[in-house]
């Protein structure tokens, strides 16, 4: 059982509250001053994009000398980096995907980020880099030949694990947005996927809640799946109220009890033992004004730490003995009343 966990956040979760219908509404926070609120939380890691380190606009040249002034910021911060992740999904040359786009000069540019994506994390001093496949998919079933996009995830993943032979690649999966019918769906599609690759053992996963979510199952089923694989190396920790669009409500806000189940399943496995990270993937409500949003950040983390409180507290004897006479009543009866803090 662990109890002692480190927390991370991106950069982009103290952001504008801008969404697709309309613009931002708060002030952009500086880089530096983002850093020293995340620590002044509570929070240990940070997680970028290759191009929040390391805008795009930097000559190659410069790299990683711009990562590195980036990595100091940090440990000013007295934060770690927990993870680089490759945007694969803005530029428009990545329009119709990047690793399985049919173009084959996007397929390639696809690479050359990722490589660039790992040249960053090292100098960030973290070897995890998160793969979300934002656009490898199709709007329509028929744009693209599924077995050739297979392996072009395998194509892709190999060149990263041949181009550094230290970093770990973490598929954090989500079953649509933006696009309609997503490849690799599931974490199980992914692991599945990762056993094809040249070093499986090198390929993981990132689970984010609210994803397992939008693909209707529970999320603490998928990290317990992970789990049981040796695989879970991060969690984007959210909430979402059914299946909507990608609301990353802050965690436990729509369903304490699945929130429970996540802490629980975590705890009960060690999950952080091995140096994983309690990631929060969440946003503020758009209308909280720039002083007051970070409530999220530190109500999310608050509720995990109240939740791994709960875990620690139950009875288990008697959920064994509820388990053992079928009396599943009575667990569900145990569970909601610890929820409520009456046992
Ligand atoms: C999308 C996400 C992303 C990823 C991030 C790191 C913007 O639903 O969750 O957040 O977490 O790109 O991989
Ligand atoms: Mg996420």
């Amino acid at each position: 059982m662990n109890t002692k966990f480190s927390f991370s956040a991106g950069v982009w979760n103290l952001n504008r509250g801008e969404d697709p219908f309309g613009p931002p509404i708060r002030a952009s926070i500086p880089f530096a001053e983002k850093l020293q609120k995340l620590k002044a939380l509570g929070f240990d890691y940070v997680q970028f994009h290759d191009d929040d380190a390391v805008p795009l606009g930097v000559s190659p040249v410069n790299v990683a000398a711009e990562a590195a002034r980036v990595r100091s910021l940090c440990e000013d911060a007295g934060l770690g980096v927990e993870f680089v992740a490759p945007r694969l999904w803005e530029d428009p040359l990545f329009v119709d995907g990047a690793i399985t786009a049919n173009d084959a000069a996007a397929r390639q540019a696809a690479m050359d980020r990722g490589k660039r994506a790992v040249d960053i994390a090292r100098v960030l001093g973290t070897h995890r880099i998160v793969l979300w496949p934002a656009r490898e998919g199709t709007y329509i079933r028929e744009a693209k030949d599924p077995l050739a996009s297979f392996d072009r995830f395998v194509e892709f993943l190999n060149c990263l694990l041949a181009y550094d032979p230290d970093i770990r690649i973490l598929g954090e999966m989500k079953p649509n947005e933006p696009m309609d019918l997503m490849y690799l769906a599931s974490t199980a599609h992914f692991l599945a996927l990762a056993a094809r690759t040249a070093e499986p053992d090198r390929v993981g996963t990132l689970i984010e809640a609210a994803h397992s979510i939008l693909l209707g199952l529970d999320p603490s089923e998928e990290m317990a799946f992970a789990i049981w694989h040796g695989k879970l190396w991060g969690v984007h920790l959210n909430d979402q109220d059914g299946l909507k669009f990608d609301e990353d409500k802050s965690f436990g806000s729509a369903n304490l009890r699945r929130a429970f189940n996540i802490v629980d399943v975590l705890v009960n496995n060690d999950y952080g033992l091995k140096g994983e990270v309690v990631g929060l993937d969440v946003k503020a409500m758009r209308t909280q004004p720039t002083d007051m949003a970070t409530k999220h950040l530190s109500n999310s983390k608050r509720m995990f730490e109240r939740l791994v409180e709960v875990s620690v507290k139950l009875d288990r004897s008697a959920i064994n003995a509820l388990r053992a006479s079928r009396d599943y009543e009575g667990l569900d009866a145990l569970i909601l009343d610890a929820l409520m803090g009456v046992r």
